[in-house]
């Protein structure tokens, strides 16, 4: 998978990537990052990227020739991939959307700041919105990471078996059930007897009811076949 990062702030991406099962997966080609600084392509003495809005209010909004020139200068015209803006008035990302997208060989993030993008970047450039969640960020940075994370954890060898995303409480449509390790006792605090009875039925049973359980009093509209 190939992710075309666009950004003001591509410095903010590493601490993320540059760690654990993303560094791996980037170690091993099963993932590739590019970082696209948009400030690179302003053409004015000051690098300017944003500007006051028509009509007056508060904030300022992203230029729209910036963003052409760099989505377009990286992907072509028109761009040879999905162009997704992170914005809290796209669609939901949920393993479902995170399940669709990773069958893209490659994907293009653009990241805004200040009160969002030229409407135009929207309506000619941008073929998809997506937000993580309904609360308001300072910028699309973190839903980048958030939704690069949530997708490279699917590609086929990303995981160990262990892990495998298969497992997953969300690939299940249950929350998981509870995980115990060593020490058997903790401050006073046991861990259930069945799990260190060494019955794997049994333990199997547990597991599916604790799931269940949970899951209908946590997650109630997860059992109803909604979202
Ligand atoms: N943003 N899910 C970028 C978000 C957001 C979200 C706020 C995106 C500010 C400029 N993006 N604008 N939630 O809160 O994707």
């Amino acid at each position: 998978m190939h992710f075309d990062v666009f950004t003001l702030f591509p410095e903010m991406f590493s601490a993320y990537l540059d760690e654990s099962i993303l560094k791996r997966a980037r170690e091993a080609d099963l993932l590739r990052v590019e970082l696209h600084n948009i400030r690179d392509y302003t053409t004015d003495k000051h690098h300017t990227t944003d500007d006051v809005p028509y009509g007056g209010g508060g904030g300022m909004v992203m230029k729209p020739e910036p963003i052409f020139a760099a989505v377009e200068g990286v992907l072509g015209a028109p761009p040879v991939c999905p162009v997704i803006l992170l914005t809290p008035q796209g669609r939901r990302f949920t393993q479902k959307v995170a399940e669709e997208l990773v069958q893209q060989e490659r994907l293009a993030l653009l990241c805004g700041r200040y009160e969002g993008v030229d409407e135009r970047v929207r309506q000619h450039l941008v073929t998809d919105e997506i937000s993580i969640g309904d609360y308001v960020l300072t910028g699309g940075e973190l839903p980048a990471l958030v939704m690069i994370d949530a997708i490279t954890r699917l590609i086929p060898g990303v995981l160990g078996d262990e892990n495998a995303a298969s497992n997953d409480s969300h690939a299940s449509g249950l929350l998981e059930y509870p995980h115990y390790t060593r020490p058997p006792e903790f401050r006073g605090w046991e861990v259930p007897e069945v799990l260190r009875s060494g019955n794997h039925a049994e333990i199997e049973r547990w597991r599916q009811q604790q799931s269940r359980e949970r899951t209908q009093q946590r997650r109630p509209d997860m059992l109803e076949g909604e979202e």
